[in-house]
């Protein structure tokens, strides 16, 4: 046996409300049905691939939010790939608690469920592979439960799991894993899952350990590609590679507007990042640094007027002040006159930290004069 052929995904949390984001309900929606395509897509991969086993980690479906009539479609696609062994090891957004669909619904024959927190040994004969998973029976995992697991010798090895790889002896309430636990275990690969960026785990050892990214992510968190894991694994060798899947990113650009430019010219900056990354996805525009007085950014229209899939824009740019035009003024005004009081003080001021504190009241009162956003500096 040269190797099987497997696909690794996971997190993504199909029937998930995105009521609590904050994401625009029309948005939420679509992101919803998304998730459902993204699915499909990755079935239909699994299909072309013809992979023999598909490695699903933890979070696949929302425990809170997912039917029985999703688990029937969630089947029904399972049923399109009779020839791929479906592994699933549960997460902590889909527990397999005693009511849960995992224990309540009936499953593709292809398919089998890592249903308690043992760690538990599938053989999969014909593909001389050993799949040891477990699976999330509870809310909350904080004991190391990977702790003194080995693999054992003999055939190709894989290890399927949700939890959080954090350095030796911290906590964590999600399963945490340590990567000496990842070093030594002896797994060819390991399928991980709950890190929705995704990456590899360098542990060291021996074998290929990996988070395999949400298909679909679901927030600003979440940037980058995101996608399955997806190759051949055999004993003592890997050639798994991440493929893109995502239909949509997420993308935070920070702007930092000319400082006596208009909306016109912050307007021109977001749709240069637009124009280059793809009007399908979702945009945060970070406004940052000095801006004349006056200068007037409707981030409402900004948004609008960016012509995007979703578009938000924060405004945290300052008023960058001329404290020699203002104090020209003199005491014809009231910034002049307040801006000369503080700056007096300054002058007399030796100590560093009242020395910070006149600078801030300067700004913010300059700022509340101007009747704009107090921002800090
Ligand atoms: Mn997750």
């Amino acid at each position: 046996m040269d190797g099987i052929k497997i696909l690794h995904t996971g997190d993504l949390h199909l029937g998930m409300s995105f009521a609590r984001s904050k994401l625009p309900a029309e948005i939420g929606r679509i992101r919803r049905q998304e998730l459902w395509e993204t699915f499909d897509r990755i079935i239909d991969t699994a299909k072309a691939e013809e992979v023999d086993l598909m490695l699903i980690a933890g979070d696949m479906f929302e425990y809170n939010y997912c039917t029985a009539s999703d688990i029937k479609r969630i089947n029904d696609r399972f049923a399109r790939i009779p020839g791929t062994r479906v592994l699933i090891a549960p997460g902590n957004h889909d527990p397999a608690l005693p009511d849960s669909l995992y224990n309540t619904c009936r499953w593709q024959p292809n398919v089998h469920i890592f249903r308690t927190s043992d760690i538990c040994a599938l053989e999969l004969e014909g593909l001389g592979t050993t799949v040891w998973g477990l699976g999330w029976d509870r809310d909350y995992i904080v004991d190391p439960l990977l702790e003194g697991f080995k693999a054992a010798d003999g055939g190709i090895n894989i290890l399927l799991v949700h939890g959080e790889v954090v350095p030796e002896g911290n906590t964590s309430d999600y399963l945490p894993i340590y990567l000496r636990h990842l070093a030594e275990c002896g797994a060819d690969y390991a399928a991980l899952g709950h890190v929705h960026k995704g990456g590899v785990v360098e542990h060291g050892g021996r074998g290929t350990a990996r988070y395999c990214t949400s298909p679909e992510p679901i927030s600003f968190n979440e940037d980058g590609d995101h996608g399955i894991c997806i190759g051949t694994v055999g004993k003592g060798f890997c050639d798994v590679k991440f493929l893109p899947i995502a239909k949509r990113r997420f993308i935070t650009r920070r702007i930092n507007p000319d400082p006596a430019g208009d909306a016109a010219e912050v307007l021109g900056q977001m749709k240069g990042h637009i124009m280059k990354e793809g009007e399908e996805n979702l945009y945060r525009f970070l406004l940052e640094g000095a801006m004349d007085p006056g200068a007037d950014l409707d981030t409402t229209y900004l948004a609008q007027a960016a012509q995007a899939f979703h578009v938000e824009v924060k405004n945290n740019t300052y008023i960058g002040y001329d404290l020699d035009a203002i104090m020209e003024e003199g005491q014809n005004s009231i910034m002049g006159a307040f801006a000369a009081r503080i700056l007096d003080q300054l002058d007399r001021e030796g100590d560093l930290r009242r020395r910070a504190v006149l600078e801030r009241a300067l700004y913010i009162g300059l700022d509340a004069l101007n009747g704009r956003k107090v921002v800090g500096r």
